[in-house]
């Protein structure tokens, strides 16, 4: 159904006035509605969750109530001893009370406030956008560091849970259109050499964990770059966005997803192989800004297994787009034929960057 058919269903004040596309989202389909009294106007971000990636929209929307309950009160506790205002978005009911609106087909659709006057960005601007950048991630992180990780809904199960992604390559693989994919492409044999050869190692968060050194706590999930709001008045850091993936978790995924988005001056959707790279300058602007809060709840383990989180989610992020690409591109949404391909080949070059760069990054995490 149209979002502009929806839009009216949520409980907001005024007139609808029109639906927009916005953001672009690898996911789901999100739009901003805009609402008019005759003296004022609200804007909205309108969202249509994918159920193929989240077969139960109930349990995000109860994750995300938990969560922003939890963040809006604690930002409000400490508002006195801030130094800019923090924010993060509301959910808003339907005009019928419910935390979500299911239209004729069955799609769910769900309203959350806007953060005005803010925007986010695909590509890291500056040292300073990075190291805002890494200061709202270790924010998050710390605001939602005492919550009970059982409390929250596993609204993905087997999300960044890296030798899942490889069972589900192979899967495809066995098909005669996944095989056919792989034997038809030079660059797809590459990928797939590439992902081969760290097969192995691909469990090392997992192993961790099972080991007990690591422990599952709440994460956000999602927290790239393009997910994390920077004020336009001031330039400072003001909200991380896109609460679907809140969820019990490794906070490694979410340090990695960060370090991996932002530190690729070239973007996840270039197409000019050779401008990918680990940016270690912008790695040290990030960490920096993280370590001010995630100082507090890190543990000497957790320290330990940083690198791996940077070279590991990059490397995932690859494998998970490379085994979409090879079943057929049923998970992310894409706008051009081997586009899974293209993003997948952009992710292992980072991987192969951070990797040449180890010692460079030990240094920087060891040293913060
Ligand atoms: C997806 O839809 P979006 O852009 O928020 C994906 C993330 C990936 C990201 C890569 C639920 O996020 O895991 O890191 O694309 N979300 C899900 O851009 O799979
Ligand atoms: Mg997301």
């Amino acid at each position: 159904m149209k979002a502009a058919l929806i839009a009216p269903k949520f409980d907001v004040a005024g007139r609808l006035v029109t639906v927009e596309l916005l953001g672009d989202g690898n996911v789901n389909d999100t739009y901003l509605a805009i609402f008019r009294t005759t003296f004022s106007e609200e804007r909205i971000v309108l969202q249509r969750i994918n159920q193929r990636v989240f077969p139960n929209p109930e349990y995000i929307m109860k994750n995300m109530l938990l969560v922003t309950g939890h963040v809006h009160r604690r930002l409000e506790e400490e508002a006195h001893l801030s130094d800019r205002i923090w924010q993060l978005p509301r959910v808003i009911n339907a005009k019928d009370g419910k935390d979500f609106v299911i239209d004729g087909e069955g799609e769910y659709w769900r309203a959350i406030t806007l953060i005005a006057s803010a925007h986010s960005y695909g590509q890291v601007q500056s040292v300073e956008h990075a190291h805002e950048v890494g200061f709202v991630l270790g924010q998050f992180q710390r605001l939602i560091s005492d919550m009970d990780a059982n409390s929250l809904y596993d609204t993905l199960p087997g999300f960044h849970i890296t030798p899942g992604y490889f069972k589900k390559l192979d899967t495809a693989l066995q098909t005669p259109e996944g095989a056919a994919r792989l034997a038809s492409s030079m660059e797809a044999q590459r990928c797939h050499r590439f992902v081969e050869e760290r097969r192995t190692w691909c469990s090392v968060l997992e192993d961790a964990k099972d080991r007990g050194q690591l422990v599952l706590r709440a994460v956000h999930g999602d927290p790239k770059i393009s997910n994390i709001m920077i004020d336009d008045a001031t330039g400072k850091g003001t909200c991380i966005v896109d609460l679907d993936t809140v969820k019990p978790g490794l906070i490694h995924y979410d340090f990695g997803d960060c370090l991996r988005s932002s530190c690729n001056p070239a973007g996840e959707e270039t197409q000019d192989m050779g401008r990918v790279i680990f940016d270690s300058d912008l790695c040290e602007a990030i960490v920096r800004g993280y370590m001010v809060h995630a100082r507090a709840f890190l543990t000497e383990a957790d320290r330990s297994y940083l690198y791996d989180a940077i070279r590991l989610i990059a490397f995932e992020l690859g494998l998970r787009f490379f085994a979409d690409y090879i079943a057929g591109d049923v998970y992310f949404k894409t706008r051009y034929d081997g586009q899974n391909l293209n993003r997948a080949r952009v992710q292992f070059k980072l991987t192969e960057s951070i990797e040449a760069r180890e010692k460079q990054i030990r240094s920087i995490l060891e040293s913060s």
